[in-house]
C-alpha cells in the first residue's frame, strides 16, 4: 500500500546505549517514522476509526522506548518496529529512523541514526505428512503457526490424500496448503518451518523418504530467490499436482512471479491429459 502517514522528529528521552552512563543518565531520541496504511476509506469517510490515529502511535512509541532499555539503535528500532506492527490494525509496513543528537562518543557530531523498513508479507506454505496420524501432524503445524507470534494464519486448504510423488514405494501422503501473513524473513520462516518439523519428530534419513510433517515455502510475496537450501517459489511447484490442487483451493489466480502463470493455470497444465479443472 502506498498511502503513508509521517511523523517527523518525535522526541522522547529515554536510555539506550551501550556506555553504561547512557543507559544511567538517559539522553534524547528522535523518532521519524512512515506508516504504510490504506487510508481510502477513512478519505471517504472522515472516520478515525478506519485510519491509525497517529496520535495513538506517537504515545506508543514514547511508552516503548521508555519502558526497554537496549544497548543498540539497531535493537531499538527492531523491536519499536515489530510492536507497532503487531499492535497497529492496518499497518501495512513501517519505514522507522531513531536519530542520537547526543551520542556520547566525545567527538562533534551532529546526529547519528538507525533507518530501517519492516512489513508484513504473504507467503503459501505446502504441508505434506505420510506416516502416523498425518492429519493430527498437519493440524498439529496449523497450531505451531497460529501460536507463532509474528505469523497470522489467513487460510488453510482441505487436506487431501495423494500418491507419493517421487519415491513411490511408500505410503499415500496427505497434503494440503496454508497462506500466512508474516514478519519474518524467507530465512528465518524456514528456521521456524524446521523447527516445527522436529517438534513433529520429523527425521532426515531419505531425500524425499517418509516424514511425519513436512513445511516448504511455495510463495513469499514476489519474491524470486535461488540459494543453495531455498529456492522460492518451490523449484518443482509447476509439477507437483499435491501441490497445485489444494493451493487451487485458497489461491486459484495467484500468479508465479518468474512465468507469470496462476495456480489455476499450472494445475489445467498438469492435469490436462485428465480433463479440465473446475
Ligand atoms: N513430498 C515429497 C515427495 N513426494 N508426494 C506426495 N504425494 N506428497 C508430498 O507431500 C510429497 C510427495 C517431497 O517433499
Ligand atoms: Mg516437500
Ligand atoms: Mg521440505
Amino acid at each position: 500500500m502506498n498511502d503513508q502517514i509521517t511523523i517527523k522528529n518525535l522526541e522522547v528521552y529515554a536510555n539506550h546505549g551501550v556506555f553504561p552512563e547512557e543507559q544511567k543518565l538517559g539522553q534524547k531520541f528522535i523518532i521519524s517514522a512512515i506508516l504504510y496504511t490504506d487510508t481510502r476509506i477513512a478519505g471517504k469517510t472522515d472516520d478515525l476509526e478506519a485510519s491509525i490515529d497517529y496520535g495513538t502511535i506517537c504515545q506508543t512509541i514514547t511508552r516503548f522506548l521508555k519502558e526497554h532499555t537496549y544497548n543498540l539503535l539497531e535493537r531499538a528500532a527492531e523491536m519499536l518496529a515489530e510492536d507497532l506492527l503487531l499492535h497497529t490494525k492496518g499497518l501495512s509496513s513501517i519505514q522507522l529512523k531513531i536519530k542520537k543528537p547526543w551520542a556520547p562518543i566525545g567527538l562533534p557530531l551532529e546526529t547519528v541514526s538507525v533507518s530501517i523498513e519492516r512489513g508484513w508479507h504473504t507467503v503459501y506454505l505446502g504441508m505434506g505428512s505420510n506416516m502416523g496420524n498425518k492429519e493430527d501432524y498437519l493440524l498439529q503445524a496449523v497450531q505451531a503457526l497460529k501460536e507463532t507470534a509474528s505469523c497470522q494464519v489467513e487460510a488453510v486448504s482441505d487436506f487431501l490424500v495423494t500418491k507419493p510423488y517421487g519415491v513411490t514405494d511408500q505410503d499415500d501422503f496427505l497434503n494440503g496448503c496454508l497462506k500466512l501473513r508474516t514478519l519474518l524473513t524467507p530465512r528465518e520462516l524456514l528456521d521456524r518451518l524446521h523447527h516445527i518439523e522436529q517438534e513433529a519428530g520429523r527425521e532426515r534419513i531419505l531425500r524425499w523418504g517418509p516424514r511425519t510433517l513436512d513445511l516448504d515455502i511455495l510463495f513469499y510475496d514476489d519474491l524470486i530467490l535461488g540459494e543453495a537450501d531455498l529456492c522460492i517459489p518451490h523449484v518443482d511447484l509447476p509439477n507437483r499436482e499435491f501441490v497445485l490442487r489444494p493451493l487451487c483451493e485458497i489461491a486459484p489466480y495467484l500468479h508465479h512471479p518468474a512465468t507469470g502463470k496462476t495456480v489455476r493455470e499450472m494445475l489445467q497444465e498438469l492435469s490436462s491429459e485428465k480433463g479440465p479443472v473446475f
